[in-house]
């Protein structure tokens, strides 16, 4: 048994012993994230992908928002950095000791909106660092603003009359920059997830993961969709990639019915990265 909830306003509560306890600063609890938030899940995805790992050995890096608490939680070296810089900071943490695992866990607006020139020279200066995007759609921490990753005509904060601009193809962009590892799962996907970040941070080169996992507190609210409804659509829009969008990631975009409000086709799997032609 353990007592948790150290927080001057949260009465402390006692829990059984988590199995994956000794990988939480359980100090910390209770976590700042929402009811239903996919980050609680990814959180225990990825302590499991991390547990077989030297713990001296790994560490994990992320920005500002919601996301950017992971680290935080995280019983081991870690950085909790500036809004959009947790790349930089990976980028000096490899350079310092090239023998660590460095892991970048952060949000869709930090990675690719204030974040993303470094996101796209990390890759092409091949770095060997794993990023891991959760796309939510949104800004979540900041109250629901629009994202790069905002899907076409999406109600959100700032866009009151519907999204103008296309979102970002995350794996797309990744391949282009040159990522060696491509890969695009929904927070549904636990398993996969898991065996996904383990390979991810074995491969040599610049790895990237795109999780989708929509912000049920803010982007399902203005989507007019309650957090059930929510995930059921994602559910069903769910399609393993094919061979020609393994292929051509370009093919396989996110595509979410703002209109009808629904998710229309998630395509996840594993994208082939870019063959150089020298
Ligand atoms: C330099 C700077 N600009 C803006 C902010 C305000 N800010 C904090 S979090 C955030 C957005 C985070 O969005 P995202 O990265 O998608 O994370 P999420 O909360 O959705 O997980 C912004 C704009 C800030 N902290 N610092
Ligand atoms: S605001 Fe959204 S992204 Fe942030 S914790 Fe709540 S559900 Fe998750
Ligand atoms: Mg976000």
């Amino acid at each position: 048994m353990a007592t948790i909830g150290e927080h001057k306003s949260v009465n402390k509560i006692t829990i059984p012993e988590h199995p994956l306890q000794n990988m939480v600063r359980v100090e910390r609890l209770p976590h700042i994230w929402c009811p239903g938030c996919g980050l609680g899940i990814l959180l225990q995805v990825y302590l499991r992908a991390i547990k077989d790992k030297d713990p001296n050995q790994i560490v994990t890096i992320s920005g500002i928002g919601c996301t950017g608490r992971f680290s935080g939680y995280v019983n081991a070296d870690g950085f909790h950095t500036t809004h959009g810089r947790a790349i930089p900071f990976a980028f000096g943490v490899k350079t310092a000791r090239p023998d660590l695992e460095v892991v970048v866990i952060s949000g869709d607006g930090d990675l690719f909106s204030i974040g993303g020139n470094h996101f796209i020279h990390i890759m092409r200066r091949q770095v060997d660092i794993t990023i891991i995007a959760v796309n939510n759609h949104i800004y979540g921490l900041t109250g629901g603003q629009t994202a790069p990753t905002t899907p076409h005509l999406a109600l959100t904060k700032t866009t009151p009359e519907g999204a103008k601009l296309y979102p970002f193809n995350l794996p797309h962009l990744a391949k282009a920059a040159g990522a060696q590892y491509i890969a695009r799962y929904t927070i549904l996907q636990q398993r996969m997830l898991v065996k996904t970040i383990k390979k991810a941070i074995d491969t040599k080169g610049p790895s990237f993961v795109e999780i989708v996992a929509p912000c049920d507190t803010l982007f399902g609210r203005y989507q007019q969709l309650e957090p059930i409804p929510l995930y059921h659509s994602l559910k069903e829009a769910s399609k393993p990639l094919t061979a020609e969008q393994k292929k051509y990631a370009s093919k396989a975009p996110i595509i979410f019915d703002s209109l009808n409000h629904k998710y229309v086709s998630v395509p996840y799997g594993e994208f082939e990265p870019l063959k150089r032609v020298e």
